[in-house]
C-alpha cells in the first residue's frame, strides 16, 4: 500500500503559520536571494579582453564550457537565467555585473571607468527595462562599476578602485537613498581590480574577504570568514540562494566554507580569471 495522501486544509493551519506563509515574500533575504540572473555568452573575440596582466590567451572552448555550467548552477538554484547573445564589439561584455546594479527598488545603469566598457550600457538598459519599470543612470562625469558594489543587508559597501571614482560614488549615494539605503564608501587595496574581487556576501551578516582587504576595517561589525592563504582568487563568490558559488581549484576554502555550513559548488574558472573576472561579474541577480 502507498504511503496516505494527507490533504492539509489551510484553514486548519495556525493563525502564526497562515501568516507566515502569507509574508513568504516578505521574509526573504533581498541581498543573496533571487529569482533571475542575466548573463552574456563570451564573444569569439574574448581575447581582446581587459586584463591588468598577461596571464595567457582565454581558450573560448573552455570559457564556453565553464559559463554553460554556470548557467546551469543558477537554474539548479531555482532562478530563471536569461542569456544574452555575444557581443561582438565589446570583448568584456560577459562580466555583466559591472554595467547595472539591480535592486528590488530599480536598477541603475552603471557608467564604467573603462572607456572601453562604456558602450556595454546601452545594450543592456533595454534587457533591463523588460524586468525593471524604474531604471535610473550614473550621469555625471563621474564613474562606478557594479564589481565595486557589495550591498549587503544593512548598507550599500561601494569601493573606491581604478573604476569606481569619487563622484560617481556621490552620484549613487544621491540615487539609492532615494529608498532608504545607507552607502558606505569604502577602498579597495592597491593593484585589485574591483573591491568584489576581494570580498563576498555569504549571508546576511557574513562576508567571504581576503585578508588584505579585512585589514582596511571596511567589514568592522561583520562576521568575516578570510579565504585561505593563496587563495584570493576564491574571493570572488557568489551567494545564490543555497548555494555558494565559487571559483574551482581552492580546496582549503571551499573546504573551510563546508565546515562552516555552506553548500559550495566549484566551477571552472580559469579562463576568466586570465582577464580578471570571476563569478560575480559573469551575472546580475535579483
Ligand atoms: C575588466 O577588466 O573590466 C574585465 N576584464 C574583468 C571584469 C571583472 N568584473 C568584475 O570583477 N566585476
Amino acid at each position: 500500500m502507498g504511503p496516505a495522501l494527507v490533504e492539509i486544509k489551510t484553514s486548519n493551519l495556525s493563525h502564526t503559520i497562515q501568516s507566515a506563509l502569507k509574508n513568504r515574500d516578505f521574509m526573504t533575504n533581498q541581498t543573496f536571494e533571487f529569482s533571475r540572473a542575466i548573463t552574456r555568452r563570451p564573444a569569439s573575440n574574448i581575447v581582446n579582453g581587459l586584463r591588468a596582466q598577461d596571464t595567457g590567451t582565454p581558450d573560448l572552448k573552455q570559457m564556453l564550457s565553464d559559463h554553460a555550467h554556470y548557467i546551469a548552477t543558477l537554474k539548479r538554484a531555482g532562478a530563471e537565467v536569461v542569456e544574452l547573445a555575444p557581443l561582438d564589439p565589446y570583448p568584456d561584455a560577459l562580466f555583466v555585473e559591472d554595467i547595472a546594479l539591480c535592486l528590488p527598488q530599480a536598477a541603475i545603469m552603471m557608467r564604467p571607468g573603462a572607456p572601453s566598457r562604456r558602450g556595454e550600457v546601452a545594450e543592456m538598459k533595454p534587457v533591463l527595462s523588460k524586468f525593471y519599470d524604474d531604471i535610473r543612470s550614473i550621469k555625471g562625469t563621474g564613474h562606478v562599476e557594479g564589481g565595486d558594489i557589495l550591498v549587503t543587508e544593512r548598507e550599500v559597501l561601494v569601493g573606491r578602485s581604478g573604476r569606481t571614482d569619487a563622484q560617481g560614488v556621490i552620484e549613487l549615494a544621491g540615487i539609492v537613498e532615494e529608498w532608504g539605503y545607507r552607502l558606505r564608501e569604502v577602498f579597495t587595496p592597491p593593484g585589485v581590480l574591483h573591491f568584489k574581487t576581494d570580498c563576498s556576501l555569504l549571508d546576511g551578516e557574513t562576508i567571504l574577504a581576503t585578508k588584505r582587504l579585512d585589514v582596511s576595517g571596511c567589514f568592522k561589525d561583520y562576521r568575516v570568514l578570510h579565504v585561505a592563504e593563496g587563495d584570493e582568487a576564491a574571493a570572488n563568490s557568489i551567494r545564490f540562494n543555497q548555494f555558494v558559488v565559487m571559483p574551482k581549484g581552492f580546496p582549503r576554502t571551499a573546504e573551510m566554507l563546508d565546515v562552516a555550513g555552506y553548500e559550495v559548488i566549484e566551477i571552472n574558472n580559469s579562463e576568466c580569471a586570465k582577464l580578471d573576472g570571476g563569478m560575480s561579474c559573469l551575472s546580475l541577480r535579483f
